[in-house]
C-alpha cells in the first residue's frame, strides 16, 4: 500500500532507526518508546494485522517470531525477559494498520490489566 506509513519506512521513504533488515522484514525503534527497548518488527509486504494473515504468510509469520527472538538477544534483554505484542484492530488498540510486533523490554513490565 503506497500511502501506508510502515510501507514507507520499509521502502526508506521515511527515515527510522532501523536495527535489523532482511528481504522479508524490517525492525526499527518505536518513535514513542514505553521502555528502554521498544522495537517494531514489521513485514515488508503489506498485511494489516494478525487477523489478515493467511496460509500464504505461514513462513513470514514464523520468520517474524524468530527475528523477534534474535533481536531480543542482540538488544541484551533475552535473559531478563521481554514482551512481544501485536495489537489487532480497534479493541486491540491498533493505530497503524500494517502488521507489527512490539518488542518491549529493559525494565519490569508487570501484568496486563
Ligand atoms: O502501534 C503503532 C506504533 O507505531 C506506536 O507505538 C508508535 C509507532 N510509530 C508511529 N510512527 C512511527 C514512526 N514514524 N517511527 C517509529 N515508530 C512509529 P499500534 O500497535 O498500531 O498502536
Amino acid at each position: 500500500m503506497s500511502d501506508c506509513l510502515f510501507c514507507k519506512i520499509a521502502r526508506k521513504e521515511i527515515s527510522s532507526a532501523i536495527v535489523y533488515e532482511d528481504e522479508l522484514v524490517v525492525a526499527f525503534r518505536d518513535i514513542n518508546p514505553v521502555a528502554p527497548v521498544h522495537i517494531l518488527i514489521v513485514p515488508k509486504v503489506h498485511v494489516e494485522n494478525i487477523a489478515d494473515l493467511g496460509e500464504e504468510h505461514r513462513e513470514l509469520a514464523g520468520h517474524l517470531l524468530l527475528k523477534a527472538r534474535e533481536i531480543a538477544e542482540k538488544e541484551g534483554i533475552s535473559e531478563s525477559g521481554y514482551r512481544l505484542v501485536s495489537n489487532c484492530r480497534k479493541d486491540g488498540g491498533q493505530e497503524i494498520y500494517h502488521l507489527h510486533f512490539h518488542l518491549i523490554g529493559g525494565r519490569p513490565l508487570g501484568k496486563f490489566a
